[in-house]
């Protein structure tokens, strides 16, 4: 039985992952510890309100003293470290905040963990997963291989470089401490709950407001599709047989080109829409609900700035070792994601508008 904190875990991966833990570990205690950023909401954990393995703190990963509380007071023996500051652009137009949270945050969990686990001897076991990203390899050609856990690092946005330096510290206190460490690098997820900034909701909402779709570029960068249930099955793995010091890739075998991915979902939104009749009423600016077709809202827009040009997961050695498989394939992926924003209009409301942030404000502390 494993005791977790988990830190991001009102976010989008984090928030999935624990109610995945809750569903397959029923009974094993789970603390979230995260600070409620633009990014992380409450509203993300409404599936597992109420239930009494969970303890939720609004807190700060640089708090290294919180972080040393709860693992003494809850005799945590696990952690898996979500929380980060995780979308591309924003860390090109202020990178401050990627490096104080994704390298100083990383570095005051391993410096609470040393503390605790290593040196008070507080848990018999332990284990740090920290859960990193693809991109910290770079960017590949269209013939080149997939990354691979041997992939040299060479990360190209202030995020990916964030990322990378965040992994280089997890490993060294493998190496100089022996904190029993494990990193998972993953491909772009995708699934409910996911902030409507990143490529898939932002172009869901777009089209149900008959918004422009926004194509950076030539819409021909090429990213490696993971269903988020597929990812949360790949740590739980991990946690489970797992090695300490190693590296995982965990990715969805599902390469797509921007542009395709976003031709594919406006078909499933055309789909859905002469489906079920009522769409047209509650989303009338949406173009199908008018007779046209979600793609006519495609447009290309300038390109990000240091865009990488594709990503690709070898995730072989998980296969092998941990018995990991990608189960959802994209096509039922994004048909089941556009209908979980269908089914779940107040969440992506409230997360865009602020109304959930505001009342956390006034009754959170
Ligand atoms: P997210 O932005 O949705 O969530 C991040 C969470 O961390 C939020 O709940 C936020 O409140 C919390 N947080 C931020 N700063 C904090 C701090 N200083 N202290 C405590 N909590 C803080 O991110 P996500 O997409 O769920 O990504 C989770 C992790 O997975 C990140 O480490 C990210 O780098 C990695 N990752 C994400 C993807 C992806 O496609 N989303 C792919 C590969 C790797
Ligand atoms: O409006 C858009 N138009 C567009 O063409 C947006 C938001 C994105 N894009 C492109 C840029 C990328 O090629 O779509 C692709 C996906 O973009 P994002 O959703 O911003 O994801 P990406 O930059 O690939 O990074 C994501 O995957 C790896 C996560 O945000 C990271 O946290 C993760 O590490």
């Amino acid at each position: 039985m494993a005791r977790l904190l988990v830190t991001g875990g009102a976010g989008f991966i984090g928030a999935n992952f624990v109610h995945h833990w809750l569903r397959t570990h029923a009974g094993e205690p789970v603390v979230v510890l995260d600070a409620l950023t633009y990014a992380g909401n409450l509203a993300n954990l409404e599936p597992v309100k109420g239930r009494a393995e969970l303890r939720f703190v609004r807190g700060d990963i640089r708090d290294t003293a919180l972080v040393e509380r709860l693992l003494r007071e809850e005799r945590l023996d696990t952690i898996v470290h979500f929380a980060a500051e995780s979308h591309v652009d924003r860390s090109i137009h202020g990178p401050d905040a990627f490096i104080e949270t994704n390298v100083q945050g990383t570095h005051s969990m391993l410096k609470a963990a040393r503390t605790v686990w290593l040196e008070e001897r507080v848990a018999p076991a332990h284990r740090f997963h920290h859960v990193s990203t693809d991109e910290v390899y770079g960017s590949l050609g269209p013939q080149d291989p997939a990354f691979s856990e041997h992939t040299p690092y060479a990360p190209n946005s202030p995020y990916s470089a964030s990322k990378a330096a965040s992994d280089h510290l997890v490993r060294a206190y493998h190496h100089t401490y022996g904190l029993a460490s494990t990193i998972s690098n993953c491909s772009n997820n995708y699934g409910p709950f996911h902030f409507p900034e990143k490529l898939i909701p932002l172009m869901i909402v777009n089209l149900l407001h008959g918004r422009d779709l926004p194509i950076y570029g030539d819409g021909r960068n090429v990213r490696d599709w993971l269903h988020v249930s597929d990812h949360c099955r790949g740590i739980e793995r991990i946690l489970e047989k797992g090695r300490p010091g190693e590296v995982y890739n965990i990715g969805g075998g599902a390469q797509s080109e921007n542009l395709t991915l976003v031709e594919t979902l406006c078909t499933v939104a055309d789909a859905a829409f002469r489906e079920h009749g009522d769409l047209a009423k509650r989303f009338p600016d949406a173009p199908p609900g008018r007779g046209k077709e979600s793609a006519s809202l495609i447009r290309f827009v300038k390109d990000r700035p240091g865009h990488d040009r594709r990503y690709a997961i070898d995730c072989r050695k998980a296969e092998r070792e941990l018995g990991y498989r990608a189960e959802v394939t994209l096509e039922r992926g994004l048909r089941e994601t556009f209908a979980w924003y269908l089914e779940n209009e107040w969440w992506w409301r409230a997360v865009m508008d602020g109304s959930y942030q505001r009342w956390i404000e006034t009754h959170y502390r």
